[in-house]
């Protein structure tokens, strides 16, 4: 049976491996009958020879065999990255009642936009940041995280997803991926004559199945999609600091959060309650359901923050870790002499570091960070700037730094 499916795939290959184990041509080889001559002219019966005769045939058989699958299964998984198209009928989307509208009367794109989010992932607190920061309108789906079934019909297993719904259009864009999210949407802002549907086909997703689980690869994501035409206002190095600092934002400082968050069972327990509080968990979860979800969490995040501690070498004390992260990125701004990294406004690098560090804001591992490190009065400058949407303002009437001292309200 599975021999012509070998010979389809590779026929040179597999001919030759197909010939092996047949026992026709090469395994009646010169050299395999010499060695076992040898041996019985002067000490083996016919017996012994047939065996080991037969022993070492198998062995050959089965070393060929074994390269002959490790070889099938490299082919597979080069063969096996895929492209997913980003635009797909809104029919297939069902409609799930959102659990949270957010209007903002000076958003005047037409886009309507969902997004699918767990209220205290990093990822999705950065996606926020940049859709407040930017004064959009969206909806929000909050999906159960131990059943995904609001997620279910796209096939991605992560949040943050974003749909966006085009004006006079049937289609959907569907994009996943923080890093995607934003920087499709920062392409769209900087020059809206072409519209989002075209900017997502920049940001392909690739996917390939590695030891049976699927991943997502998005090469683009850190890349804003600029107009040749229009004037960018940044520099090349600019940008290209913007883009190493959302970097560090998803590959170094969100690692810092877990086991600091989950630091102690106690540590644990009073983020998990947190959580249940600002992500509105009696909405998407029974008393039962929620009990579990906060007690099984809480313990299971306390072995993983274990486990991620040493993955990701933290310091014995996890708290020193987070705050030299900390440091680092206020001494970073500091460096550039602005209230943000951006300049007089925050960029992208400004909005993810907050995005990560406002997923803890209610953790004692936050708390610990603000009394022993100087970044508090940046990270509420981002916050106030956030807040009141400052980047639909025009240029004028940006806020003035005295303004960006006042204590924002509660998150
Ligand atoms: N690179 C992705 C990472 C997203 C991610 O890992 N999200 C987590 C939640 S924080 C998730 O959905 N994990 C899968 C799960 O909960 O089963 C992004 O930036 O969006």
């Amino acid at each position: 049976m599975a021999a012509p499916f070998m010979q389809r795939i590779c026929p040179r290959l597999f001919g030759q491996v197909i010939d092996y184990c047949s026992f026709r041509g090469t395994m009646q080889s010169k050299p395999l009958q010499a060695y076992s001559r040898h041996f019985s002219s002067k000490t083996l019966n016919t017996s012994w020879r047939r065996g080991i005769r037969l022993f070492a045939s198998a062995s050959a058989a089965v070393a060929v065999l074994g390269t002959g699958a490790g070889l099938v299964h490299h082919f597979w998984q080069t063969q096996s990255v895929r492209a997913e198209n980003p635009l797909f009928d809104d029919k297939d989307r069902p409609y799930i009642k959102p659990s949270r509208e957010v209007r903002v009367d000076t958003d005047n794109t037409g886009l309507k936009l969902t997004l699918y989010q767990y209220q205290t992932c990093p990822f999705c607190c950065k996606v926020r940041a940049v859709l407040d920061y930017h004064g959009f309108s969206y909806d929000v789906i909050e999906v159960n995280s131990i059943t995904k079934k609001q997620l279910k019909w796209s096939g991605y297993p992560k949040v943050p997803v974003l749909i966006v719904e085009m004006p006079n259009s049937n289609t959907e864009v569907i994009l996943r991926d923080s890093s995607v999210i934003i920087s499709a949407l920062e392409s769209y802002l900087s020059d809206r004559s072409t519209s989002l549907d075209k900017y997502a086909m920049f940001y392909p997703c690739y996917t390939e199945v590695i030891s049976g689980k699927k991943k997502y690869d998005f090469p683009n994501k850190y890349f804003i999609m600029y107009q040749e035409t229009k004037d960018i206002g940044t520099s090349p190095k600019e940008r290209s600091e913007e883009r190493k600092w959302r970097r560090w934002a998803d590959d170094h400082l969100v690692h810092m959060l877990s086991p600091n968050a989950y630091r102690t069972t106690r540590e644990a327990l009073q983020a998990f309650h947190y959580f249940s509080y600002v992500g509105e968990w009696e909405k998407n979860f029974s008393f039962f359901e929620r009990q579990v979800v906060i007690y099984a969490g809480a313990f299971v995040m306390y072995i993983m923050g274990k486990i991620l501690k040493s993955k990701y070498s933290l310091k014995d004390d996890v708290r020193q870790s987070l705050y030299d992260a900390c440091n680092e990125w206020v001494k970073t701004v500091k460096h550039g002499k602005q209230p943000f990294f951006g300049g007089v406004q925050p960029n992208l690098a400004d909005l993810a570091v907050y995005g990560v560090l406002n997923s803890i804001e209610g953790c004692t591992a936050f708390e610990d960070t603000l009394k022993n490190t100087n970044i508090g009065p940046w990270y509420n400058r981002t916050k106030a700037a956030i807040q009141q949407h400052q980047g639909s303002h025009p240029l004028h009437t940006k806020v003035a730094p005295s303004d960006m001292q006042k204590e924002p309200s509660k998150k």
